[in-house]
This record gives structure tokens, C-alpha cells and sequence, in this order.
């Protein structure tokens, strides 16, 4: 396994708050509740680094992580607030896409995005306007089906595959991933890896 060092940088919630733009950046979006914080502390190695939980809606800000593996240059990890959380009401949730879109149309140093989807369930409605808007915008994009470990492993890939069609992307933009086997960690810091050193 390789060494790296990684340690929590700041939390925006609003983007002047936005460290310096001196690192490479991918960022994590995806459902609430999907598994963005997990896949962060199973990456890196570090079970508590980012805060997970049972309750929906835990990550309320972008949370930075700068990273630094033994055998490539550092980078940000970010950490984005979920969505399609129906608890916050219509003001929040407008703050929210307010915050992403501005963050993502701005932020020059962002190399690429992963969208998480739940390899249990078929992509929701809110998946597929995330896709899209991530395709609309060019944005380099990888679509990580989390908790690969709740379905049968004879399933996987055929699951990774349906979703890719329905969302409409290469199947070789997809991997499927579990936080709690490791199961995809490998691939996803290729991607990782191949994304910032660009
Ligand atoms: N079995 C299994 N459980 C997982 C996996 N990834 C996440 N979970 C569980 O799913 C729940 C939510 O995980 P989080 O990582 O907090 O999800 P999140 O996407 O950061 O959620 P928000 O911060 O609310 O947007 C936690 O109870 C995790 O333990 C996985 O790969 N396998
Ligand atoms: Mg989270």
C-alpha cells in the first residue's frame, strides 16, 4: 500500500473562503448519504479523517484535504455537501447548487469530479442532472458506484454497467468501489492520480 500523507485543510461556505488555488483538485459529489466522506477516509487510509454518519446531510460545507502520496506531487481532496437531502428546506438547497455551480465554473485548478451513485439502487432523478450538467460543462468526470460490498460480488459489474447506460457514460468512466472492503481503491487513485498530475 502506498504511504501518504493527509491532513484537513479548511471548510468553505462560502467560496471567498476558498484556500489558494496552488494545488491540483478533485472534488466529490453525489447523493447524501452516499458514501463522498467514506470513500475519502478508505482513499486515504485514515478512518476518521472526514467526518461520516448515519444521518443524512452531514457534510454541510466543501471540506478540503491536501494530500500527499510517497510517489506523486500533492493535491486537494474536496469534500462536497450532498444532495437530494429532503430534510433541508428549499432556501439551503438553493444555497447549495448556488455554492457547487459557482464553485465548479470558477475554481481553475479543478482537474476533474467524481460522482458517487449507490451501486444498490438505479441512479435517482438528481443523479442524472449532476451527469448532465457535469457533461454540459465539460467537466472531466468519474462516476464511483459506492458500497460495492451490499451486493453480491457476481453483480457488480453488471450493476457498474447498467448504471453507466442509463446515465449515459463510458463504461470505462465508471468504478465500482466499497469503503468498507477497499474493493476499487487501486483504480480510483489511477483516475486520481492520472487527473492531477494533468
Ligand atoms: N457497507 C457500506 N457502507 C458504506 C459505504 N460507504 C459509506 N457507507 C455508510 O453509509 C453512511 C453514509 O456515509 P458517508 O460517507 O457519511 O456519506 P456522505 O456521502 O459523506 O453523506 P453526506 O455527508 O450526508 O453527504 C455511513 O453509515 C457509512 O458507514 C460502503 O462502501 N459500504
Ligand atoms: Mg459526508
Amino acid at each position: 500500500m502506498r504511504r501518504i500523507k493527509a491532513e484537513f485543510v479548511t471548510s468553505v461556505a462560502w467560496l471567498e473562503q476558498l484556500p489558494d488555488a496552488d494545488l491540483p483538485e478533485v472534488a466529490l459529489v453525489g447523493r447524501s448519504n452516499v458514501g463522498k466522506s467514506s470513500l475519502i477516509n478508505t482513499l486515504l487510509g485514515d478512518a476518521k479523517l472526514a467526518r461520516t454518519s448515519n444521518t443524512p446531510g452531514r457534510t454541510q460545507t466543501l471540506n478540503y484535504y491536501r494530500v500527499e502520496p510517497e510517489d506523486a506531487g500533492p493535491f486537494f481532496l474536496v469534500d462536497m455537501p450532498g444532495y437530494g437531502f429532503a430534510a433541508i428546506n428549499r432556501a439551503k438547497r438553493a444555497d447549495w447548487g448556488n455554492l457547487i455551480e459557482r464553485y465548479a465554473k470558477s475554481r481553475t485548478t479543478l482537474r476533474g469530479i467524481i460522482q458517487l451513485i449507490d451501486l444498490r439502487h438505479p441512479p435517482q432523478p438528481l443523479d442524472y442532472s449532476m451527469i448532465e450538467w457535469l457533461i454540459s460543462h465539460n467537466h472531466n468526470y468519474l462516476v464511483v458506484g459506492t458500497k460495492a460490498d451490499k451486493v453480491a460480488k457476481t453483480k457488480v459489474a453488471e450493476l457498474m454497467l447498467q448504471a453507466a447506460e442509463k446515465l449515459n457514460v463510458d463504461s470505462l468512466d465508471t468504478i465500482a468501489f466499497s469503503s468498507q472492503s477497499g474493493f476499487g481503491r487501486d483504480k480510483l487513485w489511477r483516475w486520481i492520480l492520472d487527473t492531477t498530475r494533468r
